[in-house]
């Protein structure tokens, strides 16, 4: 759809996002996610060049109920040049303006009692990198337990919960906010959604408002197409940390052995997704189990920026809904109690926020913390799963680190059916192990046990 600014709407080649996210924005290091790393590389992933903090040209409001939406009732006149809702029946819009009056327009706006609100449209990175490797069962250290077989103690633990026949559910689904997934990649192709309301026949069966969403929806371009290659690698690597196909005699294990994946692509092939497409994003997802049946336990978000209140909105009422909402810490190596990053610093019941620790237990220089908002670790340091191309990658970051939470949720759910995310929420944090480097440092002051988690009734 090509209805925006060029550097706005377009996943791949678009243009430029914010810096927040990719954690390692504040220290270009050239790295990119395609290239094989030297091994001493860690492999975070580097912020691209020139983001902005806000597409330019675009604004987020909320109009209030029943008002038409036109350049008179917005009181904008001609600097209205487009306006696009982000769900379809709803009331929140993206609005196009002239590229450099924004803050004009939003002086406007606040001043329309028509409005119930208006902001920028951020721009999001994802909180990941890559060292492009080989796969086996035995470096996949955040799996492991201090009992397993191979052990690794600073894991999860996740084997241990495997072995008293906790492997998941394949009626448990969970929404992928994030770019892209290889849907065809032999380790994924099993675990993710079919949409049974909706075949690929041009014709919008369920009505939800997209058009054969077969199997999730790109929000990037308006399409279908949830796999282009290289763009849909973060995607794909944090899909698999939940739940790549297990004991299949190949490539990597996920933390659940059955689940239903559901791809909402929202980050474009630039490196950031925007405010807008996240709140389509987080919506569908949350229409998909109010209005459809789908029992969508928890949404992963593996990505972060500024504060914005419609994507407030969309997290509250998915937590109204009853889906958890995991959310990676950041990457920029600070106190996020006093430097918040979003949608992590949420004070919300359902918004699980998560920082990276690596084998050893350590806590990585760039991964956020916070002794208030930051609740746990998970690993997050040399995470090998799947890639782009049907193949297989290390990587590093509060990406890896929040699908580890996410997948444990999950697993939760598939032996708790109708949890709800507040006690859901409690569950992961009541059952962390205590640990050094995140004592004073997140709320927990512990990390992700899988094997734990699973023994609370
Ligand atoms: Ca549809
Ligand atoms: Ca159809
Ligand atoms: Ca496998």
């Amino acid at each position: 759809m090509p209805k925006f600014p060029k550097s706005a709407s377009r996943p791949l080649a678009l243009a430029v996002t914010l810096s927040v996210l990719l954690a390692a924005c504040s220290q270009p290091q050239g790295a990119t996610p395609t290239s094989a790393l030297p091994a001493d590389d860690l492999g975070l992933w580097a912020a691209p060049a020139n983001v902005p903090a806000d597409v330019p040209g675009e604004l987020i409001v909320k109009v209030r109920a029943r008002t038409p939406l036109n350049a008179q009732t917005l009181g904008l006149g001609a600097l209205l040049l487009r306006a696009e809702r982000l769900t379809p029946g709803g009331d929140v819009y993206r609005l196009t303006v002239p590229s450099g009056r924004e803050a004009q327009a939003l002086h406007t706006l606040s001043a329309r009692g028509t409005v119930a609100y208006a902001e920028r449209n951020h721009t999001y990175t994802p909180q990941g990198a890559y060292i492009v490797n080989d796969t086996f069962y035995s470096t996949l250290w955040g799996l492991q337990g201090s009992t397993t077989q191979p052990a690794s103690p600073y894991g999860t633990g996740a084997a241990a919960a495997w072995a008293r026949g906790y492997t998941g559910s394949a009626s448990v689904y969970v929404g992928v906010v994030d770019t892209g997934v290889q849907i065809d990649h032999p380790d994924l192709a099993a675990q993710v959604w079919t949409n049974p309301a909706d075949p690929a026949d041009g014709v919008d069966n369920d009505g939800n408002g997209y058009v054969d969403d077969t199997r999730g929806w790109n929000f990037t371009d308006g399409s279908s197409a949830l796999y282009t290659g290289n763009a849909d690698k973060h995607g794909t690597h944090v899909a698999g940390i939940i739940g790549a196909r297990a004991n299949n005699a190949q490539g990597v294990a996920g933390v659940n052995w059955a689940v239903n994946l559901i791809p909402t692509k929202f980050l474009g092939t630039s490196g950031y997704g925007d405010t807008a497409n996240a709140v389509s994003a987080i919506a569908y997802l949350t229409d998909l189990k109010v209005n459809r049946g789908v029992n969508v336990v928890a949404i992963n978000s593996s990505w972060s920026g500024a504060p914005s209140q419609a994507l407030y909105d969309a997290i509250s009422a998915a937590n109204d809904a009853g889906i958890l909402f995991v959310a990676s810490a950041g990457n920029n190596g600070v106190n996020a109690d006093a430097q918040p990053a979003y949608p992590a610093a949420y004070d919300l019941p359902n918004v699980v926020s998560v920082t990276a620790i690596d084998k050893a237990g350590a806590l990585p220089s760039w991964a956020n913390t916070g002794a208030g908002s930051v609740d746990l670790g998970a690993p997050g340091v040399s995470i090998r799963s799947t890639v782009n191309g049907s193949t297989y990658a290390t990587a590093d970051g509060t990406s890896m680190a929040t699908a580890f939470v996410t997948g444990a949720a999950a697993l939760y759910a598939s032996t708790h059916p109708g949890v709800s995310p507040s006690a859901l929420k409690a569950a992961l944090l009541a059952s962390v192990t205590p640990t050094a480097s995140l004592q004073g440092r997140t709320v927990t002051g512990g990390r992700l046990d899988v094997a734990r988690l699973m023994t609370l009734p």
